[in-house]
C-alpha cells in the first residue's frame, strides 16, 4: 500500500467524482489533505469522514477556481504546515453542452474555458512558488482527457480545453525541468461520474445514454492512477497517462453492445 504520511495534498474540485475519489486514495495512503470546491457542505462532510476513517488531517476550503482574486487569497491565507503542499491536483473542470460549435453558448464556453483552463493556471501559478520556496520535491497533476488527444463532434470547446491541459502540463513540465518538480498529465475517457448529467444541464437520461452498452471507468480507477503516479520515487516522472474503458479505442471510437 503506497504511503504518503505527512505529505500534503491540494484537489480543486474535491467533492464529486474524480476529485473525491482522489481525496479518498491519498487519505487511505496517509497524505493530509487541502480540499477546495464551492460545495462546501460536501467538503465538510467529506473531510470528516475522512479524518474519522483514515485519522488524516483535512481542511475543507470553500474556492471557485475562476475567481482569480479568491485562488491568491486562498493560498495566501494558508499558515504553517498547511503551506507545504507537496502535491496540487488539477481537478476541477467540466463539460457544458454537445451542440455544434456554430449552435453553441458562449456563456458555457466561458464557464469551460474560465473553470479548464484558467482555473489550472491561477491554482499552479499561486501552488508552484511555494513548493519551489521550500525546495519540496513537488508534484503538478493535471487531469486532462482523451479530448485533449482528439476532438469529437460537438466537443469542440470543451475538447479545445483539454488539449490547452496538455499543453500547459508539457509547458510547466519543461520550465520547471531544473527543478525537483514533477508534472504529470493523466487524460482519462469515458469516466461515469457526474460528468455527463452535468454536461446534459441535468439530463439523467441523456447522460445514462453516454454509458448504455459499454462498460465505463469509475472516479477511482482514475484515482488509483493518480496516486500511482504521486507515490513513484522522486526521481520517477509519469509524464502522461492515457486511459480508456476496454470498448473505447479513442475518444470517438468506442464499441457498444446492442
Ligand atoms: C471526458 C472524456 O470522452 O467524455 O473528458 O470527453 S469524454
Amino acid at each position: 500500500m503506497a504511503k504518503l504520511t505527512n505529505k500534503t495534498v491540494l484537489i480543486s474540485g474535491a467533492s464529486s467524482g474524480i476529485g473525491e475519489a482522489c481525496a479518498q486514495a491519498f487519505a487511505g495512503a496517509g497524505a493530509n489533505l487541502i480540499l477546495c470546491a464551492r460545495n462546501t457542505a460536501k467538503l465538510e462532510q467529506l473531510a470528516a469522514a475522512l479524518t474519522a476513517q483514515y485519522g488524516v488531517a483535512v481542511l475543507p476550503l470553500y474556492l471557485d477556481v475562476r475567481d482569480k482574486a479568491a485562488v491568491t487569497r486562498l493560498v495566501d491565507e494558508l499558515t504553517g504546515k498547511w503551506r507545504q503542499i507537496d502535491i496540487l491536483i488539477n481537478n476541477a473542470g467540466l463539460a457544458l453542452g454537445l451542440e455544434k460549435l456554430q449552435e453553441g453558448n458562449p456563456d458555457e464556453w466561458d464557464v469551460m474555458l474560465d473553470t479548464n483552463v484558467k482555473g489550472l493556471l491561477y491554482l499552479t501559478r499561486a501552488i508552484v512558488p511555494l513548493m519551489l520556496e521550500q525546495a519540496l520535491n513537488g508534484h503538478v497533476i493535471n487531469i486532462g482527457s482523451t479530448a485533449g488527444i482528439h476532438a469529437y463532434p460537438g466537443g469542440a470547446v470543451y475538447c479545445a480545453t483539454k488539449a490547452a491541459v496538455k499543453f500547459l502540463s508539457d509547458g510547466l513540465r519543461m520550465d520547471v525541468v531544473d527543478q525537483p518538480i514533477r508534472v504529470t498529465n493523466i487524460q482519462p475517457g469515458m469516466v461515469e461520474t457526474h460528468f455527463s448529467v452535468t454536461r446534459f444541464r441535468g439530463s439523467q437520461e441523456q447522460a445514462d445514454n453516454v454509458y448504455a452498452g459499454i462498460q465505463p471507468l469509475v472516479a477511482a480507477d482514475i484515482a488509483d492512477i493518480v496516486l500511482y503516479a504521486a507515490s513513484a520515487p522522486p526521481h520517477v516522472q509519469i509524464c502522461e497517462v492515457t486511459v480508456t474503458p476496454v470498448h473505447q479505442a479513442t475518444g470517438g471510437i468506442v464499441y457498444k453492445k446492442s
